[in-house]
């Protein structure tokens, strides 16, 4: 990596769900401020009760203002979820949760993307209003849906194969739909990136879904990258990405699975202790479980000392 200090280095993350979250959470503690971009998965966004829902801009959002549940990652911490009990009292779809407080954030969204105004513009928006300063860019302003094939042929929106159907049916493999387009933001912050982070999310539904869009891959191949493993000693912390490894990968889980799905685009690879596996690119062998506000800050500090160090 070049010279630049801890201090002046551009920092951006690709980031999912909650693995996602609790990473840029970490850097966010770090770095200072205008150094970190968070680039943020919206292949899992879909209409739900006619509004516009994007979770992992939501679990990223939520994390950095302070108002995610430990346990649960998505959603707002003590929301109550009435409108959901009302739904389910007359009838109306009520397999994805909302919560009351979370529903404002919906509504305000669908109504500023019906308004013309972008999702950049439109996220930026619902941080600022939450004290987030930290840029938080969607991947893309346009549609990208993910979906999932089955092994039995059937092709499922991403929501409806997690959640309503609890990530049972075995995976065939992710389809990513959409134009391929990013935004001029996303481009503008990759192009001046001196480190490049790739967050323990998913490879299949968090990660690619960004990978692939126009420019990307060249800029994680022109910058220095380091990924951080979702898997440890085996097993993924949250989520179907073990299952799906084996079912699309092909290959019991592990980090070393991972490596080889991201092969080409690492300078550099965080894995938990005991996780290491004779990498071509250094490897960071450390407690990788960033669950707790304290690891999350540590993790950090040792990530970004190590990319430093990264030639
Ligand atoms: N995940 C679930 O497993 N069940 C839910 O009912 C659910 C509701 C939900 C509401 C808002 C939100 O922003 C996220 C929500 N998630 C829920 C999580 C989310 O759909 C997935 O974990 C992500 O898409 C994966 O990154």
């Amino acid at each position: 990596m070049s010279a630049a200090s801890e201090n002046s280095l551009s920092v951006v993350v690709l980031a999912g769900g909650v693995g996602g979250a609790r990473l840029v959470d970490g850097l966010d503690r770090v770095l200072p401020a205008g150094s970190l971009t968070a680039i943020v998965n919206t292949g899992d966004d879909f209409e739900h009760w006619g509004l516009h829902i994007s979770p992992d801009l939501d679990t990223v959002m939520y994390t950095l203002a302070g108002l995610s549940p430990e346990d649960r990652g998505w959603g707002i911490d003590g929301d109550t979820f009435e409108v959901l009990r009302e739904a389910r009292r007359r009838g109306v779809d009520d397999w994805f949760q909302l919560g009351d407080r979370d529903l404002l954030t919906h509504l305000v969204r669908t109504r500023a993307l019906g308004l013309g105004e972008s999702l950049t513009r439109t996220t930026a928006n619902l941080c600022n209003a939450l004290g987030v300063e930290r840029p938080i860019l969607p991947m893309s302003d346009a549609p990208c849906p993910t979906s999932i094939l089955t092994k039995s042929g059937e092709e499922l929106a991403f929501q409806e194969w997690l959640v309503k159907e609890r990530a049972a049916p075995p995976v065939s493999r992710a389809q990513h739909g959409g134009n391929g387009e990013t935004t001029p933001s996303v481009l503008d912050a990759l192009k001046a990136a001196d480190l490049l982070l790739i967050c323990p999310s998913n490879p299949y539904v968090s990660i690619d879904p960004i990978l692939r869009l126009a420019g990307v891959s060249e800029a994680v191949r022109r910058t220095p990258t380091v990924a951080v493993s979702p898997i440890l000693n085996g097993k993924a912390v949250k989520g179907p990405l073990a299952t799906m490894i084996s079912e699309i990968g092909g290959r019991p889980p592990s980090a070393e699975a991972v490596a080889i799905h991201y092969e080409g685009l690492l300078d550099g690879f965080a894995v938990q202790h005991g996780d290491s596996f004779g990498a071509l690119y250094p490897t960071l062998e450390t407690n990788i479980l960033i669950q707790t506000r304290e690891d999350r800050i540590r993790f950090a500090r040792e990530l970004i000392e190590f990319a430093r160090n990264l030639t």
